[in-house]
């Protein structure tokens, strides 16, 4: 397929460690992909489901220990601990290397090395980068031609260059003792061993997109970042589009792919979906704005609780093409079901057989212990194609990228963050990225729980130190002549009984008008120690039932006194990340103090 010599030698070397029986390259033909689905499925790897009800959708079930990304085994190795920073694991560059040797040395005995060549971004972008990774897994091959661009183009576009991130997949013994997801920035490197779950193995995403490229965004003043893209589109016609980043559990991709209520809808209002995890994000220098694209080509969605009221575009993009993994099976229908899906399980006398492969009684599930007794395990995933998302954005596939008016930072607080806030410019916005957080609550006790710091939901996605990444983010505001604008929202402030208060879900997008009404100084705000927050009554609550200004008011409110407590969690965070927090950072937090009183 090529000629590169840079590639070919490297290839060489993986294959003279890993001893493969033979080489396969993976040229992102269907016809391809058709004879590795058959090969996977006559090894019982994948289970074909129902032609007709689920078009080309595949069932996969990962090792019973090996089902979600392992942040303890994932390792930054930097020449110097420093560089890694305090937050990621790490380990020097030699010692993992030889570390890794040992485990990769005949580990695709009697298996076959795939070699996928893949693009992030669309290829022939100013934005697009290339991969290739080497894996023994069909599952990794399919999943890849879903979450990626492969072919040839690729290759063809890589012509004789050396600049290419090298990723080495083994499945091995899927050992969790030596399971290793290991980055090596200054050498464009990833080696993962010992796992098949995605977030672990389709190396194109969490550990390039996010942790290789969010090092070469800051070497060469762009950014990587853990946000969607959204298109919000106005009945004149006109779109504006939004980036936000969420730690997990607080609905990413449904905002993504939100379905603008009924009153808005009548009147035109729509959103279209770029990307649902990941922006890529660079100056663009004819407007000076910031532009973004979603270096991805699909989705690997989090199955329990997509149903066609919380998220009827990301189930309608499940309905073909798609790889299921660890969801519930119904042998009889060969299909495949979820917790949240619907209120019909599949039951014993449908062959009902759960996420470990064993037959599954639904009337054993027990929420408190859903790995054990439930169908699907609570982070069984869909790998769905972004093409068949039915509010996918036509500037998907945008050379240039897309226009991004407004940055949005959220949270799950029961308390301490309003609805939305917006901050005072890049720095401060820098600053309220930095000090994002979500809270777990014990939901037996209703006690509220820790407070995880997640900052830009970046942390174990930063490849670097993150006190340099925040630096990163202050400088990049510097370069930007027309920034967008900045804010935080929080969509799960509970009441006095823990439940909550904000309907969420598409009501979202009354929040989103206020926020890009902001960007386009159509509406004035209260100044507030945290931002600026809305006057209740410009929140559009038309249509909404249940929800009045008072509730508004209450949902607006700025909790002094959880604020204050929160001062000093941020100042153990900071220290926590040590010497590399910019001076800025500390400036904004003294600044916030004061202002509190
Ligand atoms: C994901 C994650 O899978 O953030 O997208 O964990
Ligand atoms: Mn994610």
């Amino acid at each position: 397929m090529t000629n590169n010599k840079y590639v070919l030698s490297w290839i060489d070397e993986m294959a003279a460690m890993t001893q493969p029986d033979k080489i396969v390259w993976i040229d992102g033909t269907e016809e391809q992909a058709e004879a590795l689905r058959a090969e996977a499925c006559s090894t019982g790897e994948l289970i074909k489901l129902n032609e007709e009800l689920l078009p080309n959708c595949y069932l996969h079930r990962t090792a019973v220990n090996d089902v979600a990304r392992v942040e303890g085994r994932t390792f930054i190795c930097t020449p110097t601990k420093e560089e890694a920073g305090n937050i990621n694991n790490w380990v020097e560059p030699g010692e993992m290397y030889a570390k890794l040797k040992k485990l990769y040395t005949g580990a695709m005995k009697g298996k076959t090395m795939y070699v996928i060549p893949y693009s992030m971004g669309v290829v022939g972008s100013d934005f697009a980068k290339i991969g290739i990774e080497l894996t023994d897994s069909i599952y990794v091959v399919l999943n890849m031609l879903i979450m990626t661009r492969v072919g040839k183009n690729v290759i063809d576009a890589l012509g004789d260059s050396p600049d290419y991130i090298k990723g080495l997949h083994a499945v091995a013994d899927c050992d969790a003792d030596n399971r290793y997801i290991t980055h090596f920035p200054q050498d464009n490197t990833i080696m993962s061993v010992n796992s098949g779950y995605g977030g672990n193995v389709l190396l194109g995403k969490k550990c390039f997109a996010l942790r290789i490229a969010s090092y070469l965004g800051r070497k060469e003043g762009w950014m990587a970042e853990h946000m969607l893209i959204l298109g919000l589109q106005y009945p004149c016609g006109e779109i504006k589009y939004i980036t936000a980043a969420f730690p997990s559990a607080c609905g990413k991709t449904n905002l993504a792919m939100l379905i603008p209520p009924e009153f808005f809808r009548k009147k035109g209002y729509k959103v279209w979906t770029v990307g649902d995890d990941i922006a890529w994000l660079r100056v663009n220098k004819e407007d000076g704005k910031l532009y973004a694209v979603n270096p991805e080509n699909g989705f690997f969605g989090v199955a329990p609780g997509t149903n066609d009221k919380s998220n009827p575009n990301a189930l309608a993009t499940t309905k073909r093409d798609t790889i299921f993994t660890n969801v519930c099976y119904n042998a009889k229908e060969n299909t495949v079901w979820w917790e949240g899906l619907d209120n019909n399980p599949p039951k014993p006398e449908d062959g009902a057989v759960n996420w470990k492969g064993e037959p599954w009684d639904y009337r054993t599930y027990n929420k408190a212990d859903k790995i054990n007794t439930s169908g699907a395990h609570p982070n069984s995933r869909f790998t769905a194609s972004a093409k068949n998302c039915p509010c996918l954005s036509s500037e998907f596939n945008t050379l240039k990228g897309v226009p991004v008016s407004a940055i949005i930072f959220g949270g799950r607080r029961a308390k301490t963050a309003p609805l939305v806030y917006q901050s005072f410019g890049w720095q401060h916005g820098t600053f309220v990225g930095s000090i994002m957080a979500s809270e777990t609550t014990a939901a037996a006790s209703g006690a509220i729980g820790v407070v995880r710091r997640d900052p830009m939901a970046m942390r174990p996605f930063v490849g670097y130190n993150m006190g340099d990444y925040w630096q990163h983010w202050l400088d990049m505001g510097k370069k930007i002549p027309n920034p967008p604008k900045i804010f935080h929202v929080n969509w799960f402030r509970t009441d006095d009984n823990g439940n909550f208060i904000w309907p969420g879900f598409g009501d979202n997008m009354r929040v989103l008008l206020w926020i890009l009404d902001r960007c386009e100084d159509k509406v004035d705000a209260v100044e507030t120690p945290i931002g600026y927050v809305p006057k209740a009554e410009d929140i559009n609550i038309e249509g909404l039932d249940g929800i009045d200004l008072e509730t508004i008011r209450g949902l607006l409110s700025i909790e002094t006194a959880s604020w204050k407590e929160d001062i000093l969690n941020i100042l153990a965070f900071y220290n926590q990340v040590g010497s590399h927090v910019p001076q800025e950072m500390y400036e904004e937090l003294a600044a916030l103090a004061a202002r509190l009183g």
